[in-house]
């Protein structure tokens, strides 16, 4: 790779930049000031053809590596980006508006710890034997767990690293090559995943960028020689990549949307129930799939509760992301701004009781730009669009409840299903309420903790498949089972 890169960007593809042939460009925005941080090319159809040509090719001398060999790679890679901690995280909130406080440990060393966990299990890569009788001169089988081919990734915009190292190394780890599309809002950080890679010795072609809008996605999600997408985004955008993947029937990886439940019972710590919401509603400008936005508060405590959560929330500080007290900064964009409004301006018209925040804040240093206070609602109709919508910005709403298989009802009572909390001092019932929530991931006495070792993902609606932990390697493999025969063939006629 060249420093720094050209501008406009360009495409990554068999370990070159190269620039694209659609002509087309586009621009990527600071979220805080507005400004054009970068111009960045558009991949053409023609570029992906040549993406999937070089990911096929770079795939098979990677596939032909043993898994140690490929995990001594991935293992050089996460350190190579943890000793560019700074520069990623100092990239990752100038492109993505997420403050300085964060980017370090919620970004880059999350992307390191990833690739660093795949490159410990790429060894442990294998399938099977059995005999099956006749004391080892009998009939076998075994299994070979083998690569897909060429893996495509699709990013969302709020975790821009992280979600392109969570999608690369277990691919890499089970010998596939990534083709890599970064959400249009945040297509820069890739670009220094792509430089780790090569730098650790990743081949040619195993690790490719194409950049552009659904447009993009869409050639990848179309493409006959892309065995799989890893797709994070949108509901309704996950079910267009499922609709649009059959038509190859590639296999599927989608982390959703949700609208979590965060259940606070009589007996909880308060003060830890309150950390857990705001952990839940409010870092990372609230931008988190996993969001517990519906904190359902036993009655008994409610305005216990609330009297500790409220001045809490008042006092986050909001500025610019890079200034190291900044603690919370601008939603991604101006658009992505209006629409959280526009959901607090219907709850507050559908009756909503506005506890605090609700807008802009009044700080002229902040005026015009993306910004949303720290917003909290009390709400008593569980069908308010409020409380079944995912919003994505710092918007809570707190749902009183009574009794235990209440909470739990509402709680489950939407098609999403991505992640919920407990927060009780009694075990049990943390356990036995866990058991009970239709989610994918659930936290007992905290929240958004998301460990490499522990798989990620959603039910029902909000996706398919898993990612982190070892349940990732299920689905960037294949099993292919191998019979043999010792004896003649035994044939009827
Ligand atoms: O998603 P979009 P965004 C979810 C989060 C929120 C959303 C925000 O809950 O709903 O992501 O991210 C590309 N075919 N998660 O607004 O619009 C698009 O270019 C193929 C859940 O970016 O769905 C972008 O790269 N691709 C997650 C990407 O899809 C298409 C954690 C996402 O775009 C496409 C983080 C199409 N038809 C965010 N349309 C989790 N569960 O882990 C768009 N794209």
């Amino acid at each position: 790779m060249t420093d720094p890169l050209p501008d406009p960007r360009p495409l990554v593809i068999g370990g070159a930049l190269r620039d694209a042939t659609s002509g087309e460009t586009f621009e990527t925005l600071e979220p805080f000031s507005g400004a054009v941080i970068a111009r960045v090319q558009v991949a053409s159809a023609a570029d992906v053809d040549a993406a999937v040509a070089a990911a096929a090719e770079g795939q098979r001398a990677w596939a032909a590596l043993s898994g140690a060999a490929r995990g001594a790679v991935l293992a050089r890679a996460a350190d190579l980006i943890r000793a560019r901690r700074d520069e990623i995280a100092r990239l990752e909130s100038l492109d993505g508006g997420k403050p300085i406080q964060e980017t370090p440990d919620a970004d880059v060393d999350s992307g390191a710890d990833c690739l660093a966990y795949f490159a410990a299990l790429a060894p442990t890569i294998g399938g099977e034997s059995q005999d099956l009788g006749g004391l080892g001169g009998g009939p076998w089988f075994y299994t070979r767990r083998e690569p897909l081919g060429v893996v495509g990734g699709i990013g969302a915009w709020n975790y821009p690293f992280q979600i392109a190292c969570w999608k690369t190394a277990p691919a890499l780890a089970a010998g596939n090559a990534m083709i890599f599309k970064p959400a249009e809002q945040t297509p820069l950080s890739a670009y220094i995943l792509a430089e780790v890679l090569a730098e650790a010795g990743v081949p040619p072609g195993v690790f490719n960028i194409v950049q552009g809008d659904a447009r993009v996605g869409r050639m990848l999600t179309a493409h006959p020689g892309i065995a799989k997408i890893s797709f994070t985004g949108e509901v309704n955008t996950g079910k267009a990549v499922m609709a649009d993947s059959a038509a190859t029937l590639k296999t599927l990886t989608l982390e959703l949307g949700g609208k979590s439940p965060l259940l606070v019972f009589e007996d909880a710590d308060l003060d830890d129930a309150v950390s857990a919401a705001i952990l839940a509603n409010f870092y990372t400008q609230g931008q988190i799939c996993t969001n517990g936005t519906r904190v359902f508060v036993h009655r008994d405590v409610l305005d216990a509760f609330l009297s500790r959560l409220l001045p809490r929330a008042e006092a986050i500080r909001l500025g610019n992301p890079l200034d190291p007290e900044t603690q919370m900064g601008p939603l991604i964009s101006p658009d992505h701004h209006a629409s959280v409004l526009a959901h607090i301006d219907r709850a507050v018209a559908d009756g909503a009781t506005l506890l605090t925040g609700g807008g802009p804040p009044t700080d002229p240093a902040l005026a015009g730009k993306p910004f949303v206070r720290p917003t909290v609602f009390l709400a008593h109709d569980d069908a308010l669009p409020l409380c079944r919508e995912e919003i994505f910005g710092p918007v809570m709403t707190v749902l009183p409840f009574a009794a235990e298989d209440e909470a739990l009802a509402r709680a489950n009572a939407l098609p999403v299903g991505l992640a919920g909390g407990v927060m009780t001092r009694d075990l049990t019932r943390a356990h036995r309420v866990a058991a009970r929530l239709e989610a994918g991931v659930v936290w007992i006495n905290t929240y958004n903790v998301t460990p490499i070792e522990m798989p990620f993902g959603g039910v029902k609606q909000s996706g398919l498949g898993r990612e982190n932990g070892r349940a990732a390697l299920e689905h960037v493999t294949r099993i292919k089972s191998v019979y043999v025969e010792p004896g003649p063939v035994e044939a009827p006629y």
